[in-house]
C-alpha cells in the first residue's frame, strides 16, 4: 500500500514536469519571432591586451536574421563588470567614452562595428592580466533575453593610442 502511494506521487511529479516542459516549448516558439542567436556573428573580434585595470573589446556584430536585434549586455570571465560604450563629444569638444543608453541595435541583414575610437565593449576591474595570444569566451545577451556565445582573441594594440586604460578619461 505504501509502495503504491509512492508510485502515485512519482506519477504526479512526472505530470507536473511534463507540463513544465510543454510550457517551455510554447515560450520558445513565441520567442522565435525575437532574436535568432544562430544568425548573429561577431566577426574579427579582439580584446586589447592589458595587465590590470580596464580594457576594451572590438569587432563587427553581423545580424543575418530578418529582424533588428539589440545587444544589451555582455558577460565574460575575465571581467566582473562589462559595459557597452560609445564615444561622445564633451562640452569642450574632446571625445570621451560613456555608457551607451539602450544597448547596440544591429539592423536586420546588417552589421554594427565596434572599433577603437568608436563604440566598444568596456571591461572593468580586471582581476588578472588579459594576455595577448589567449582566447576569451564571452556571452552576448540581447534585449529579449536570448544569449549567444563567442570567443575573442587578445591582441597587443598600440595603433591609434586611444586611452582605454586611463580612468581619468572615462566619464562613466
Ligand atoms: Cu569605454
Amino acid at each position: 500500500m505504501k509502495a503504491f502511494t509512492r508510485a502515485r506521487t512519482v506519477a504526479i511529479g512526472m505530470t507536473a514536469a511534463t507540463a513544465l516542459v510543454l510550457t517551455g516549448c510554447s515560450n520558445s516558439e513565441e520567442s522565435a519571432s525575437g532574436t535568432d542567436a544562430s544568425a548573429i556573428a561577431f566577426e574579427d573580434s579582439w580584446i586589447k591586451a592589458a595587465d590590470s585595470g580596464m580594457t576594451a573589446m572590438f569587432g563587427t556584430i553581423v545580424n543575418a536574421s530578418g529582424a533588428d536585434v539589440t545587444l544589451t549586455s555582455v558577460t565574460t570571465g575575465v571581467s566582473p563588470r562589462v559595459e557597452l560604450h560609445e564615444m561622445a563629444a564633451d562640452g569642450t569638444g574632446a571625445m570621451k567614452m560613456r555608457e551607451k543608453d539602450g544597448g547596440v541595435t544591429v539592423p536586420a541583414h546588417g552589421s554594427y562595428e565596434l572599433e577603437p575610437g568608436g563604440d566598444h565593449i568596456m571591461l572593468f576591474d580586471l582581476p588578472a592580466p588579459v594576455q595577448a595570444g589567449t582566447d576569451v569566451p564571452f556571452t552576448f545577451t540581447f534585449s529579449d533575453g536570448v544569449t549567444a556565445q563567442f570567443t575573442s582573441q587578445v591582441r597587443d594594440f598600440t595603433g591609434a593610442r586611444e586611452d582605454y586604460g586611463n580612468g581619468e578619461a572615462h566619464s562613466g
